[in-house]
């Protein structure tokens, strides 16, 4: 009875999977970076993902950079007299076996001037840069939040995917309205 019950748990889970946006690794040197989203609403976007450093010596993430933003700035969230407030940190330390999250209420990217064609929600290039691994670019899933595109075609990922790889020959409007 027990075992019924995690194979349906676990159908569950795989049923549910497309649902997370973009649920990959990407292995860089030593480092696997997973699970990236970003998160835009007009003017702003934060970036989410985790970092595990599988090697024997430490890196830094050390910046960012994505055509879709004016800025891409690592920040932090800090507790100043009662009330959380972001702050810009110079690199975010990976530990040898350490896995660090950017995640909600903690450390993560924000991405600063976001264009608007980037409310699309259409996926777009973020280059990360390790002091020791060197640039690494992630396809990013964008969640548009309180756009005028949301809707749930957005969370066909394989074919943004695809799509990616032709965006330098795509005009910048109406493509993808899907
Ligand atoms: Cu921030």
């Amino acid at each position: 009875m027990r075992k019924i019950r995690l194979f349906m748990m676990l159908t569950l889970i795989v049923a549910g999977a497309p649902l997370l946006a973009a649920a990959e690794d990407f292995p860089a040197g030593d480092l696997v970076i997973s699970q990236p989203i970003a998160r835009l609403i007009s003017g702003n976007g934060t970036v989410h993902f985790t970092i595990t450093n599988h090697g024997q010596r430490p890196d830094r993430l050390i910046s960012a950079s994505t055509p879709i933003a004016e800025q891409s700035v690592l920040h932090t969230h800090r507790l100043d007299e009662g009330v959380m407030k972001m702050r810009a940190v110079d690199a975010i330390e990976i530990a040898p076996g350490a896995t660090v999250e950017l995640k909600s209420g903690g450390l993560h990217l924000m991405l600063i001037g976001v264009t608007s064609t980037a409310l699309s929600g259409d996926n777009f290039p973020l280059t990360l840069t390790f002091e020791r691994t060197g640039t690494v670019t992630l396809p990013m899933a964008a969640q548009v939040i309180g756009g005028h595109h949301d809707h749930p075609g957005q969370m066909d990922h394989m074919e943004h995917m695809e799509h990616m790889e032709h965006m330098d020959r795509m005009e910048k409007d109406g493509q993808m309205n899907h």
